[in-house]
């Protein structure tokens, strides 16, 4: 078994974008800028986007936070993306998902500049994704070619079971892995919640992406001997013995799961960090864009 490390992975991935940034500013091209939109202060949210703008510090960035209340209108949170748009200053930005039920996000999605869509949340992104233009991939699917791809796990011809459809991972994941290109030309097979006999099909997978948010969920009956495992749930759950009074669970039973498996990524310390880094790799691929 190989642990695909996230962690030390993404580490790398800030330090050679931090060596990129030295040689642009260096012949005159201004620092990545990224801003982060927060509405509202969700625990978990609040982690994410402090992690966003710790990572801008270490891979040579400038990062501005928008903290916005909870109970901010639409119309005011569409305002503050106009500013964002046409603030010359911003390279890319995001607005850190989910949103309170009061705001509409595809609404708010459509509204970003898709130049500055470093998420990659743009119906234009996600159109240009599909078909394989060149664009901003979404982080978490990035994250995870990218660590398929310097661990050399094979996936060419391999079957690649895919369960969850949310937009943000199992829709691209299973379109991008279908592609002709580097952790790609994969035969794929999209599972979710309304899937009959789930466990046949995984048990036929040589590669499962587990992203459906149901802790512990993919076990170790449900794979085959030699299967390689991502997994991108992060469930926080109640543990009074953790200094933060919760521990992070994935998706995947790993202890179990982890002893049939070639690779496999950890929670934390897998898929998490790799998402991270992608954001940075956009944001330098959208100041690259504008110089
Ligand atoms: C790790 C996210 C659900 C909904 C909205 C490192 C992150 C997570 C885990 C992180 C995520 C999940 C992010 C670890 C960003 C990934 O060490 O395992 C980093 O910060 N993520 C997000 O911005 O919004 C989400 C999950």
């Amino acid at each position: 078994m190989v642990l695909l490390d996230g962690k030390a992975t993404s580490a790398q991935i800030k330090d050679e974008i931090a060596i990129e940034v030295q040689k642009l500013t260096a012949i005159g091209i201004k620092t990545p800028h990224l801003a982060a939109i927060l509405v509202g202060s969700d625990g978990a949210s609040l982690t994410y986007v402090n992690a966003k703008v710790k990572a801008c510090a270490k891979a040579g960035f400038e990062s501005t936070l928008v903290k916005l209340p909870e109970e901010i209108s639409e119309n005011d949170l569409l305002n503050e993306i106009k500013k964002l748009n046409k603030n010359p200053e911003i390279d890319g930005f995001i607005v850190q998902l989910p949103l309170p039920k009061h705001i509409d996000e595809q609404k708010v999605l459509m509204a970003v500049n898709p130049d500055k869509d470093v998420d990659g949340f743009h119906p234009t992104n996600v159109g240009k994704m599909a078909l394989n233009l060149p664009t901003f991939l979404p982080a978490t699917p990035f994250g995870i070619l990218e660590l398929l791809k310097r661990y050399e796990v094979e996936t060419s011809g391999k079957h690649v079971v895919v369960i969850g459809r949310s937009h943000i991972v199992g829709s691209p994941m299973s379109i991008l892995m279908a592609q002709k290109r580097t952790a790609g030309n994969a035969t794929v097979t999209i599972t979710h919640s309304r899937t009959k006999n789930l466990k046949e099909i995984t048990r036929q997978a040589d590669i499962i992406v587990a992203a459906l948010g149901i802790p512990e969920f993919l076990t170790a009956d449900m794979v085959k001997d030699g299967v390689s495992v991502i997994d991108v749930g992060i469930t926080r759950i109640a543990d009074e013995s953790k200094k933060r009074g919760y521990r992070l669970a994935g998706d995947v039973h790993f202890e179990s799961v982890s002893k049939k498996s070639s690779f496999i990524t950890p929670v934390p310390g897998g898929v998490g960090p790799m998402t991270i880094a992608m954001l940075m790799k956009n944001t330098l691929q959208a100041a690259k864009n504008r110089s």
